[in-house]
């Protein structure tokens, strides 16, 4: 007999109550999330076919060319989450600095904050190539009532509450964790409701596909260099193939199902790394250790990284299990 098909909103519903601080505040804002990335996803399937894509002449924090679609999406995810009041900070990817949300109201109560790479992967979207929203969600640690400070966004990633991407693919699949396994919900376009597709996604402990960009070979790190030789060697039988799409939730996803390694080490381009700790690492990192698999900076955890700063970069290596330890022993010994 076919098995009954649960929509997104009703496991929010169903598992509301194995959420620790169960308030029903996290669930609104989960289906917040739900919402804009409908629009979101609306919008990435015409690009195609209308004149949006390109650049928007924007130039972001870190020297990028914002495209149309950057702006779009993070201009539906803001809204969304401001105009449903149900946090009290943002802090986005394309954002200078973090949006205080009812500053003015001393009887607001809202706990929660949202950091958010609003579409990750954009340079692929004019190719067709899928892209993703990253999210991710922390209680504040200021008193509630009060505007939301600096610190309530830099806490170490170990102190989400939940995390989450929506991959805009040849399916949209909106994947989250709130520290009880991973599930993926896959949109069904015909009825533009979310369905649970990938109940309890895992890493497997090992895998066979390495996904780095090879073009920056020699400027990487030597611990990187031998893992990348380690992985090409024939012998041992271990038959290692590579896999770059250049969209970190696309990569991730793909790892995630088959088995694989991410990495977008440190060099003399990006001498922290390339990749955003707080809007594209920690959020990985929280599903990656809740799907069974590692993320780490090449020493150590990538939640344990103490922030400094809103756009701060990192060395990242994320994936199955046996994978980034042996990355990270060739770090150690290089
Ligand atoms: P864009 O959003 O500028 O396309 O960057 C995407 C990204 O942050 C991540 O999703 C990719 O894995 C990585 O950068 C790709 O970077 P390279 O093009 O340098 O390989």
């Amino acid at each position: 007999m076919a098995q009954k098909l649960q929509t997104l909103g009703e496991f929010i519903i169903e598992n509301q109550s194995s959420f620790q601080y169960s308030s029903g505040e996290l669930s609104s804002l989960i289906n917040s999330i739900r919402l804009a990335a409908k629009v979101v996803n609306h919008e990435v399937n015409k690009a195609g076919l209308v004149d949006i894509i390109g650049a928007a002449g924007d130039t972001n924090i870190q020297g990028e060319d914002q495209q149309k679609l950057d702006v779009y999406a993070n201009d539906k995810f803001i809204q969304t989450l401001t105009n449903r009041n149900i946090v009290c900070g943002i802090a986005s990817e394309e954002e200078d600095d973090f949006i205080c949300i009812n500053s003015q109201d001393e009887n607001h109560q809202n706990k929660y904050i949202v950091l958010i790479d609003p579409l990750d992967g954009s340079s692929n979207i004019d190719v067709n190539v899928s892209v993703g929203t990253i999210f991710s969600i922390y209680r504040r640690i200021t008193p509630v009532g009060t505007p939301v400070q600096l610190e309530d966004f830099l806490q170490k990633g170990s102190e989400q509450v939940a995390a989450g991407y929506v991959v805009y693919g040849t399916s949209t699949m909106l994947v989250y964790t709130t520290g009880d396994g991973v599930n993926g919900f896959t949109l069904n376009p015909a009825i533009g409701s979310f369905y649970l597709s990938h109940p309890r996604m895992e890493f497997p402990v090992d895998g066979n596909i390495y996904s780095v960009n090879e073009g920056n070979y020699f400027d990487f790190p030597q611990g990187i260099k031998n893992y990348i030789k380690y992985c090409q060697k024939e012998e041992d039988d271990r038959p290692y193939t590579s896999r770059y799409i250049g969209s970190l939730v696309s990569d991730f996803h793909r790892n995630m199902i088959k088995g694989g390694i991410y990495m977008y080490p440190q060099g003399s381009k990006n001498p922290k790394g390339k990749l955003r700790l707080l809007y594209e690492c920690n959020p990985m990192a929280y599903l990656a250790e809740q799907a069974n698999g590692i993320a780490s900076d090449g020493f150590k955890r990538i939640m344990d990284i103490q922030p400094t700063e809103l756009h701060q970069r990192v060395p990242f290596i994320c994936g199955s299990k046996n994978m980034v330890e042996k990355a990270e022993e060739f770090m150690r010994n290089a």
